[in-house]
């Protein structure tokens, strides 16, 4: 017997090019690169830009060890790149050239302010106030500096770990920040985010993303909603928003950077790359890992323009920053690099053993502080410096005693933050479109052509048709009726799927581009994870975006993006709803012969993120009813589809909402049955829905009956329905779609253990799939899949029969 088989498983270049002396705005300041101690070719990069520009330090001031100096990038060369990459004119320049008293008073007490609330939290962090990672940015002050100049409210930011001075310099308030850092309610997110974690939905700041690189498809999929806002044209919008994201130079090595480049570029989305160049991950040398560290650079493949920019100078910086920014707002992408130094590890847990960190630390701090250099130079004359510096300085005193002030979060916080819709507790046919039913109508009329009104209407009737024929509509055509439905009901419904155009590989979500348009409608490139992070960016401002994998499995591309999607509600303290629906094919049918990887138990993989619901249907009407109601949802959810049964066709009731959050009993064994303890409740999912009707069908003349549930909610487990079946029939067969280990079927017998163990007469039986890659050849396959032969041999063991 099947249970008896599983035990025949095992159960249980170094170089780099930060200066490209080609490029006019790159050399370095100082003239100590004949340094021969040094046999690394990043230094020796920077002897060649140095040679032609004069020197501003002294030989003998820097360390001969020293890998790493500071550049140099006068506004007078950095004017001809932005003549030559940005196409800048002479009138622009010129402007962005002019530093305002205010712009500099601005700078300066923002740096100061930044300084200070660092080494408040180094002074908290070791008083215990502050726990876990926390990333300080000392030394970076520049960069702050630019942000509380030209960047405005409406803008959408979306920074890293390194995001307390982002925040602030954002107009977030430093209280807020503060109190997150101390984990109390007054937090930007109540305490939920943490330092890694600053969200303020007022001030467009989304985040705060502690995955490095996690960020820059969120940021892209937030620059698209700018130009989605403008379309569909949303009213309160200003024009000008811009989206802006910071990666480190060592994240800005991630694949994400060169497919975010290429989203920006193809849609010529408003969005700055903000590469902050402090030269190491973590202790890393970049250079010792990244072939060519000219991010500014990167972007010459698809056209984005990119400049380097001296971060110890903030005159330099703010000039040419401001002509990066105007060139967002007013053309399309661009990367703007600023080489900087760190000036604290790390992270209070970093040791900083890597070569030379602590001389370059201890020089750099001497010789590269933005706020000394400032100081010192012609531009501070004639500000009050003191009275700015007080000024920063009683705000940071302001901000700890806000946060000393702030209670800590209920312990019930968590809980109730773990679904934006609770279970059960949303009519979704009743949810209207955020702008109204009304106004979406309206939108809808505007921006779709009407004969294309008209054949979409057509498709959504003759789809509809198909319900009231005998044969019904199949699963993937009630998927699609869904997701027309909802695009055309409500306008800021959006899809991503790779092969769009042609309805993807299952001929999901067929359509929406001949109907919608590419920007409602975006055909995507090869990589789940970029498109699903697209659509988490667009979830958090306004939109409600569908994704379809393909096949499920190639969600596995994508569990970074869709961990966050599940985690950012709570995160946020509430703040960013996340109403972004997954739909994929997948699962492991009996003789699929898809091969290893086109067979894995994706569903397995993402149960344990939390914030997810998770639904699976395996008939056309609980997958129209499972997806109209997804997409209706505020939080994120997966549907999965049996992908062998795409076509399968039944019955539908096209005007349902089904719940997300239970079970599904498809047939009830007879009392007789139950009272000739011939009654077993069989729960599955997928493919294990058709071979359960088979075994049931294969049973019938030996009197065993099903009390059959399908799980159409896999997360939260819904374990009440299986109760009141148990209650009738106490023995529990799961056919299980998903491997031994770390399996659906796993979890849900431990629920089943903890709660309804009084109700079972016998252990609960698992049919999994075994903990092997599936088989390609049938032979070994049906040792690992089981099917409905299995189920029936089982049913009559379990019967005793
Ligand atoms: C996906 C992932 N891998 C590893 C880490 C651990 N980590 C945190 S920061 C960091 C270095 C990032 O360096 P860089 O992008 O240059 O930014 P910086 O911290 O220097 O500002 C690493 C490896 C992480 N957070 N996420």
């Amino acid at each position: 017997m099947t249970t008896t088989r599983a035990t025949s498983f095992a159960l249980g270049g170094r170089r780099h090019h930060v200066l490209n002396t080609t490029t006019a705005n790159t050399k370095t300041r100082n003239n100590h690169n004949e340094n021969k101690n040094n046999k690394r070719g990043g230094l020796r990069c920077f002897a060649k830009a140095a040679a032609a520009k004069t020197t501003t330090q002294k030989k003998e001031d820097v360390p001969k060890n020293l890998e790493r100096l500071r550049i140099s990038t006068p506004w007078e060369d950095a004017q001809t790149v932005l003549k030559s990459e940005f196409k800048t004119s002479e009138e622009d320049l010129k402007t962005f050239g002019e530093l305002t008293k205010e712009e500099l008073e601005n700078a300066y007490e923002m740096m100061q302010l930044c300084r200070d609330f660092e080494n408040e939290c180094n002074q908290s962090y070791m008083g215990g106030k502050i726990r876990g990672f926390m990333h300080l940015d000392n030394g970076q002050e520049s960069i702050p500096a630019l942000l509380a100049n030209s960047i405005r409210k409406s803008d959408l930011k979306h920074s890293y770990y390194r995001d307390h001075c982002h925040a602030i310099a954002c107009g977030v308030d430093a209280g807020k920040v503060m109190a997150e850092l101390y984990g109390k309610d007054g937090g930007t997110c109540r305490g939920t985010g943490g330092s890694m974690h600053i969200y303020d939905v007022e001030n467009n700041f989304q985040g705060g993303w502690a995955l490095v690189s996690e960020q820059l498809p969120y940021a892209v999929g937030a620059a698209r909603s700018i130009v989605l806002d403008k379309f569909l044209g949303k009213e309160g919008m200003e024009d000008e928003r811009i989206a802006i994201v910071f990666v480190g130079e060592g994240g800005a090595q991630n694949g994400r950077m060169a497919e975010c480049l290429n989203a920006a570029a193809k849609e010529n989305l408003p969005i700055l790359f903000l590469v902050i160049d402090n030269g190491r991950a973590i202790n890393t040398f970049t250079k010792d890992v990244a072939q060519n560290q000219s991010v500014f650079e990167q972007g010459k493949h698809y056209g984005v323009p990119g400049v380097l920019v001296d971060g110890q100078d903030v005159t330099d910086v703010l000039k040419v920053g401001k002509a990066a920014i105007n060139h967002v707002r007013t053309k399309g992408p661009a990367i703007l690099q600023v080489h900087t130094f760190r000036f604290n590890g790390h992270s209070p847990a970093d040791p900083e053993h890597e070569r030379n960190r602590k001389d370059e630390k201890r020089w750099a701090r001497k010789e590269c502080d933005p706020i000394t250099i400032f100081e010192q130079s012609a531009h501070a004359q004639g500000l009050d410096l003191q009275a700015l510096t007080k000024k920063a300085k009683d705000e940071v005193k302001r901000a700890l005693d806000f946060a000393d002030a702030s209670p800590p979060p209920p312990p019930s916080l968590a809980a109730e933050l773990e679904y934006p819709d609770p279970n059960g507790q949303v009519d979704y046919s009743q949810r209207e479109p955020e702008m109204g039913l009304a106004k979406a109508q309206e939108t809808t009329k505007k921006i779709v052509d009407p004969n294309t009104l008209a054949g979409l209407e057509k498709r959504i009737a003759d789809l509809r048709g198909l319900c009231d024929t005998p044969q019904g509509i199949s699963i993937g055509d009630a998927v699609n009726l869904a997701v027309l439905e909802e695009m055309l009901r409500d306008p800021t419904c959006l899809a991503h799927a790779e092969d769009l155009q042609a309805g993807s590989s299952y001929n999901i979500p067929a359509n929406t581009q001949q109907a919608f348009g590419r920007l409602r409608a975006a055909d995507e490139i090869i990589d789940e994870g970029h498109f699903i992070g697209k659509a988490l960016g667009e979830a958090m401002n306004g939109y409600r975006p569908i994704v379809e994998l393909m096949n499920a499995n190639f969600g596995i591309y994508g569990m970074a993006e869709l961990s966050s999607a599940g985690n950012t509600y709570a995160t946020t303290g509430g703040q960013f709803k996340m109403p972004m629906t997954v739909i994929g094919a997948g699962g492991t049918a009996p003789n699929q012969s898809l091969g290893a990887e086109h067979s894995q138990p994706f569903h397995a993989y993402i149960m344990g993120i939390p914030g997810l619901k998770i639904c699976s249907a395996s008939k056309p009407n609980e997958a129209y009813g499972l997806a109209k109601s997804m997409i209706r949802d505020n939080g994120p959810g997966v549907l999965l589809l049996p992908v062998k049964m795409m076509k399968t066709r039944g019955p539908c009731n096209p005007n349902q909402f089904l719940p997300l959050h239970k079970s599904t009993q498809h047939a009830k064994a007879s009392d007789a049955a139950v009272k000739a303890n011939k009654a077993i409740t069989v729960v599955t999912y997928l493919h294990g829905v058709k071979e359960s009707e088979e075994a049931m069908k294969e049973l019938a003349a030996s009197g065993i009956e099903f009390d059959f549930i399908e799980m159409t909610c896999m997360k939260p487990v819904d374990w009440r329905t299986i109760q009141s079946s148990l209650e009738r029939t106490h023995k529990l067969i799961i056919l299980d779609e998903s491997t031994r280990t770390g399996g659906v079927g796993a979890t849900l017998s431990a629920i089943v253990s903890e709660n309804l163990f009084d109700e079972l007469d016998a252990p609960v039986m698992r049919l999994c799939m075994e903990d092997a890659p599936v088989p390609y050849a049938g032979e070994m396959e049906k040792e690992v899949v089981k099917r409905a032969s299995d189920l029936v041999e089982a049913a009559k063991f379990m019967c005793g029969a």
